[in-house]
């Protein structure tokens, strides 16, 4: 009879190939010799250090743009990419986040969307993490509703010059290059801004009390001239910036999965080590209820992140899709690191756990890439046929 797995209980391991289990080992061992030593301390100073190196190192084990084919890219699986992400966000979101931000937002505008030169520009450069990009969607006074964006792009002659703030910009004050997406008199078109560019700025936002290990900035950009080919030319429209967040978020379904597993295994072991009342914390009944609600919610995430994967490698998944993947796993994923931590008691607030951390790095991965709220929209939308987005 095979054996019953209390890490693996519905043997999705099966599911894998040879190829499938060599990519997340590589992920789990570079995250656990490169990030659990230090993340505790990176976490609580509120820095990400060594960033530059770290990209690089992710680079060096094809994680960057690793979907992607072409232009140094790995080309692996959607299935392999978010077994990526699992392992990424097990250690912390906030390097998920790094390497979502850089493969699937900025480097994924690129390659769908840039010039043959903007790619071969750019891309070898990002895959090998010798640039580090960021994306620009989100300002100061529209998030969710990115349609209603104020940073603005004028023609001067060939020239383009860009104006406005972005706000809450992953990777921004460390990046290289920027996709920034603006206005324009033909509608909302993106552009790929060089950091270096005079009136480019991009003060770090600090204070964070969640994704303290991740490099979060304003884009300031104040007259940029641009030349005439920056602008990406192969999409015009919100159509743009959303389909780069539709593989943001499909990464970001698998991700969250990784920071509840590590709660999970956390709380499991806590369980069944320390005793109260003569006997091992996993013995009383509703330790138990807590332990079995967080394994079903956590191996369900995982099929439904499977399945999605699957349906994105044979290129028949649909954003609705998605958007049902990231608000049910991430919702998941934050009540099981919720409920890790009570297993935990005291100990569950100590940094000396990880408990804490990812269920705090949880509240942005909600907010981020479409709230719970959005994706509800978005689903609600998709199953009545009525828009409640707007009055
Ligand atoms: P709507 O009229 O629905 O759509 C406009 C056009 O876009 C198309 N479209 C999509 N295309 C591809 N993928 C998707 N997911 C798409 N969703 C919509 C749509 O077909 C249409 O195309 P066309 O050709 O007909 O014009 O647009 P709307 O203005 O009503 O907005 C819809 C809404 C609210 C769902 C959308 O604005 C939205 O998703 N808002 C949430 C904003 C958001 O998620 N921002 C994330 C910023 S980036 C980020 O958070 C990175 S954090 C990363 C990290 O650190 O890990
Ligand atoms: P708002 O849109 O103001 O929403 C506030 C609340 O109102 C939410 O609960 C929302 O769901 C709700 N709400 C809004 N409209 C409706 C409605 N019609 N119906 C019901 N409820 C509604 N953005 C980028 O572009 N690039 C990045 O790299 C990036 N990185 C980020 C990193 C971090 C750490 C964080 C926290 C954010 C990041 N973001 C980034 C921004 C993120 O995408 C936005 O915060 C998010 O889209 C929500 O926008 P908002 O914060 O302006 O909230």
């Amino acid at each position: 009879k095979t054996p019953f797995d209390p890490r693996d209980p519905l043997g999705i391991d099966d599911l894998l190939s040879d190829e499938d289990r060599a990519v997340r080992d590589t992920l789990r061992s570079w995250a656990a010799d490169r990030v659990l030593p230090h993340i505790a301390d990176w976490y609580e100073k509120g820095e990400l250090p060594g960033i530059r190196e770290l990209a690089r190192e992710l680079g060096g084990i094809g994680a960057l743009g690793m979907s992607l084919k072409g232009y140094g890219c790995a080309g692996a699986s959607a299935v392999q990419y978010g077994l990526a992400c699992l392992e990424l966000e097990a250690a912390d979101s906030g390097i998920r986040s790094l390497v979502s931000v850089q493969g699937s937002l900025a480097m994924y505008a690129i390659h769908r969307f840039g010039s043959e030169e903007q790619k071969r520009e750019w891309l070898p450069r990002m895959a090998s993490g010798e640039v580090i990009g960021c994306f620009g969607l989100t300002e100061p006074d529209h998030g969710s509703d990115p349609a209603g964006m104020r940073t603005y792009a004028k023609r001067d002659g060939t020239d383009w010059v860009l104006t406005g703030r972005k706000m809450w910009i992953t990777n921004g004050s460390v990046a290289g290059v920027a996709v920034v997406w603006a206005r324009t008199d033909d509608g909302i078109r993106g552009f790929v801004v060089p950091t270096d560019s005079p009136g480019f700025s991009a003060p770090e936002i600090t204070h964070k009390w969640s994704l303290r290990a991740s490099v979060t900035s304003e884009l300031v950009m104040d007259e940029v001239r641009l030349p005439e080919d920056a602008v990406l030319p192969e999409v015009s429209g919100l159509r743009g910036p959303l389909s780069c967040l539709s593989h943001a978020r499909y990464g970001i379904v698998w991700g969250a999965m990784g920071a509840a597993r590590t709660c999970f295994e956390t709380a499991l072991d806590y369980a069944t080590s320390r005793e109260q009342f003569g006997k091992p914390l996993g013995g009383f009944q509703l330790t138990q209820a807590k332990l079995a609600d967080m394994a079903v919610e956590l191996h369900k995430g995982i099929l439904l992140a499977h399945h999605l994967g699957l349906r994105v490698d044979a290129g028949t998944v649909r954003p609705e899709q998605i958007s049902f993947g990231k608000l049910n796993n991430v919702r998941e994923a934050i009540e099981i690191c919720r409920t890790a931590r009570t297993v935990l008691g005291a100990n569950g607030i100590s940094l000396e756990y990880p408990v804490m951390r990812h269920a705090t790095n949880l509240e942005s991965v909600l907010t981020y890439e479409g709230t719970v709220e959005m994706h509800q929209l978005i689903l609600g939308k998709a199953l009545t046929g009525l828009d409640a987005f707007r009055g």
